[in-house]
């Protein structure tokens, strides 16, 4: 008899709601009932390793079986010739009535498989390595999560690059670097926590998809990060990544030498700079000996670097690097050199051009163990942004790929965004160097051009919040990260799917309706933000969250989009433009200089064009932008609705935690939407063709009602409030505004649209004739990376009453109570049919 071979009379366990907060993110391990497919997997679990290694996979295999399964596992480290069980091993301990494939597998590989001898069942986990062998049990217990079969002949896995980190980007202050979902996990008040259990648990979740390394402090690295006692603190953070395989890494600040070591000068070819280095790295290699090595963030958004001494980024990162490989360790130095003080007059200045025009001659000159990170578009993790012309242009040289997890540009966790088919488009791309197949998958992989190392970094930003990531839906993106930086190949709905499974259960209604709401989130956001390749078009001058379209214009930091009267776009042709489109090779280049076979998506990156340039579906630009707009928004609509048919069958507390989430996203995307089109409509002068834009009949707008205490004002920027005004109370105990309905008897539902700030927790209620129909609590919680105590785009929110029955002539009342400095601010009411 095989084993495993009911799996098609698998019942699915028609999950019971149970309070859960996410903290376990996709590692649930909820009980599958009648599993039956895995019934003869031996309830002996033998590892042959003693590291903590070993005993954390031979301890997760056992937690994870007996939860799933429920039935009891046992963990031991000796088996009888003759007993059943699971066998965990890797090369260096392997017996050889173990071995499934012989003894030869690459690094952090694992092969599963079972081995039958007459009664003896065996299930073979073996890893090349300590790390292989967790990743084969991770890899086991997905299989048993999703409930899919396990192989049976032997199957091997091996990870696509040896670099597979993430970046997180922590203060030692205990604040995250756009970090929305709570505080750091690692640090509080200028020290390492005294409590890491998180970093634990962080360790577990990170090894599960394969990532092998994190760097635990802020790319913008705090000047005290190589003290010696700092060094002592982070060994403890290393101590508790161990035994995950997780090895640590820190962000480094160039002038090091100088501001922690007292030398004169850190000039990085400097015999004393060079010894300094030497030393330090010993230093560290003494407290954590598994030490991953270095991130370096020089001459980039004020941060010093070699260019104070005249010298390139290679003999800066080549100084580093040659200390720290006798220990094993690397540098990754970031490809993100731009001078953020552009002429915006300089039709010619491009920040597109920085990464290449920094590092190309650069090629070939850094010491093998160095790599350079490079972001996946030229710009700054905007919504869309075509491949960094650097991956094609570096063949010398070992390469990763840096993806932001955290949602910077893309709805701060706030907005649910399915990024990894945006990571897939970058990983697809075929730079055609040397005129061949070269996608940057594989250049990053090391296959294109022969390199030694590489990979994928992965700025994760996780933070206290019990579920990491603050959206129970931004998880899917951590999770994929790491799949897709152990197997680039793999396809969307392979790594959706099985997330979905793992997180929310195998409920066939559940699974198709998660999978549908992540699957075109990117695109939903797209629609609603920036198109064309324009950029998100978030206020970037401040908290890069809600509309500020115009902020990215006429002023140093090169986001343009150079927009006026008669067109939009940057020219970045090498006809009449910047010259980007000449970094790429020439068969891409081709593709993006012509107009015509330029794509759409990433039209206004590469050309200016007039608003009526009409697209390859036969609209306008600015018509397709409403369009868009309009239908990006509507889809946010249903988000709520659509997973208001889950109720019940996903746990209440995540189900609550993200409807909420929904219906605020609901809500901004109409912010979103009304920004953007307004803005486009005023700038071309070209009317909508349905008559959308700046035409909402529903609308009541504040100023317009009678007020009492309430005082309007001007917005700023303008296209962030309905007919870019307000109204604030400045009176402590409150103020009301008035109006009498016109609407012909029916049910409606009522919206008010109103300014959450985060410095102040206002008091609304909304009474019809007299009688109330809901009170609110403006609280808004987004972590104030800088107080935003205005009305703008960022804070604008909508709440909605359903089902509301009115009838001509009825009044309705709004009373806001001001707290703190947020004076209970208001944009409109609109009333819309049910
Ligand atoms: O996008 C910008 C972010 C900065 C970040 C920088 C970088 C850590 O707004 O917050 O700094 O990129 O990647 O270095």
């Amino acid at each position: 008899m095989r084993l495993y071979r009911n799996l098609g009379l698998l019942l699915l366990a028609p999950l019971l709601a149970q309070a859960e907060d996410g903290s376990q993110g996709w590692l649930r391990y909820a009980p599958i009932t009648g599993a039956t497919g895995y019934a003869n997997l031996p309830s002996q679990v033998v590892v042959l390793g003693n590291t903590p290694t070993d005993q954390a996979a031979a301890n997760e295999l056992q937690r994870g079986l007996a939860s799933m399964l429920g039935r009891t596992f046992t963990v031991s480290h000796e088996t009888h010739a003759d007993a059943s069980a699971i066998v965990i091993a890797n090369l260096a301990v392997l017996n050889k009535a173990f071995t499934v494939t012989g003894d030869k597998l690459p690094p952090e590989s694992y092969t599963l498989g079972e081995k039958t001898v007459g009664k003896t069942h065996r299930y073979l986990v073996i890893g090349a390595d300590a790390r292989g062998e967790l990743y084969g049990v991770f890899h086991l217990l997905a299989l048993v999560g999703a409930g899919q079969p396990l192989p049976t002949k032997p199957t091997t896995e091996s990870p696509s690059s040896p670099i597979r980190w993430v970046n997180q980007w922590d203060n030692l202050d205990g604040t995250i670097e756009r970090g929305y979902a709570g505080r750091s996990i690692f640090y509080d008040n200028g020290h390492v926590r005294n409590d890491l259990s998180r970093v634990s648990d962080y360790g577990r979740l990170l090894a599960s998809v394969g990532i092998n390394g994190v760097t635990v402090n802020n790319v913008n690295s705090d000047l005290r990060t190589l003290e010696p006692e700092m060094i002592l603190e982070f060994a403890r953070i290393a101590d508790q990544l161990r035994p995950w395989g997780v090895r640590m890494s820190l962000s480094i600040d160039l002038s090091s030498p100088q501001v922690v070591g007292h030398l004169p000068t850190f000039d990085p070819v400097d015999p004393t700079v060079i010894a300094w280095w030497q030393s330090k790295v010993d230093e560290i290699y003494k407290a954590i000996p598994d030490f991953g090595g270095f991130v370096i963030k020089a001459d980039s958004e004020g941060r010093v670097g070699p260019s104070q001494y005249h010298r390139t980024p290679a003999e800066a990162a080549n100084a580093v690097a040659r200390a720290l490989k006798p220990h094993g360790g690397v540098v990754l130095y970031r490809g993100f050199v731009y001078n953020n003080h552009l002429d915006y007059n300089d039709l010619k200045a491009d920040r597109a051009r920085a990464g290449y025009d920094n590092f190309r001659a650069l090629d070939g000159k850094f010491e093998s163990n160095v790599v350079i990170q490079v972001k996946n578009g030229p710009i700054d993790f905007q919504v869309r942004e075509p491949a960094s012309p650097l991956f094609g242009a570096l063949q010398h040289t070992s390469q990763a790929i840096e993806f932001q997890i955290t949602q910077e540009y893309l709805g701060q966790q706030r907005h649910m965004v399915f990024l990894i088919p945006m990571w897939k488009e970058t990983l697809d791309t075929d730079m055609r160097a040397q005129n061949r197949s070269t996608p940057v998958k594989e250049i990053v992989e090391g296959k294109s051009f022969q390199q030694p190392l590489g990979g994928f970094v992965g700025v994760a930003n996780v933070g206290l919040d019990a579920n990491w990531m603050h959206h129970p839906m931004a998880m899917a993106n951590l999770y994929g990260f790491g799949r897709l930086a152990w197997n680039p190949d793999l396809t969307t709905d392979q790594i959706l799917d099985t997330w979905t499974r793992l997180t929310w259960g195998n409920n066939p209604t559940v699974v198709s309706t998660i999978d549908e709401l992540q699957r075109h989130s990117w695109h939903v956001y797209e629609q609603y933000t920036g198109n064309l390749g324009i950029g998100t078009l978030t206020n970037i001058l401040g908290y890069h969250f809600g509309p500020g379209i115009e902020s990215a214009e006429r002023n140093g930091w090169g986001q343009w989009f150079r927009a006026d009267a008669n067109g939009i776009g940057m020219d970045r042709t090498v006809a009449t433009g910047t010259g980007y489109i000449g970094q790429y090779p020439p068969e891409l280049a081709k593709v993006y200089e012509d107009v015509n076979t330029c794509p759409d998506d990433l039209l206004l990156f590469m050309h200016h064009v007039p608003y009526t340039h009409v697209l390859h579906d036969g609209k306008t630009v600015v018509q397709y932008v409403y369009d868009a707009h309009y239908e990006g928004a509507a889809t946010a609509q249903t988000y709520s609705t659509r997973w208001q048919t889950l109720k019940g069958l996903v746990d209440d507390d995540r189900y609550n935690e993200t409807l909420k989430l929904f219906t605020y996203q609901a809500g901004h995307a109409i912010v979103w939407r009304d920004a953007v089109t307004r803005w486009f409509q005023k700038e071309s002068s070209i009317p909508d063709k349905q008559g959308r834009v700046g035409n909402y009949p529903d609308r009541i707008e504040a100023e317009d009602m009678t007020a009492e205490g309430y005082t309007p004002i001007e917005v700023k920027p303008w296209e962030t409030a309905s007919n870019s005004k307000a109204v604030v109370c400045n009176q402590p105990t409150g103020c009301t505004l008035t109006t009498t309905l016109n609407k012909p008897a029916g049910t409606y539902n009522i919206v008010v649209q109103y300014f959450d700030y985060w410095s102040g927790k206002s008091h609304f209620t909304l009474d019809l004739n007299g009688k109330p129909i809901g009170n609110w609590i403006a609280d808004d919680t987004l972590p104030p990376a800088r107080a935003e105590n205005q009305p703008n785009g960022d804070t604008s929110t909508r709440i909605t009453f359903p089902n509301i029955t009115l009838k001509p002539g009825d009044t309705l009342t709004l009373h806001g109570i001001p707290d703190n400095t947020e004076p209970a601010p208001v944009d409109y009411i609109e009333i819309t049919e049910k």
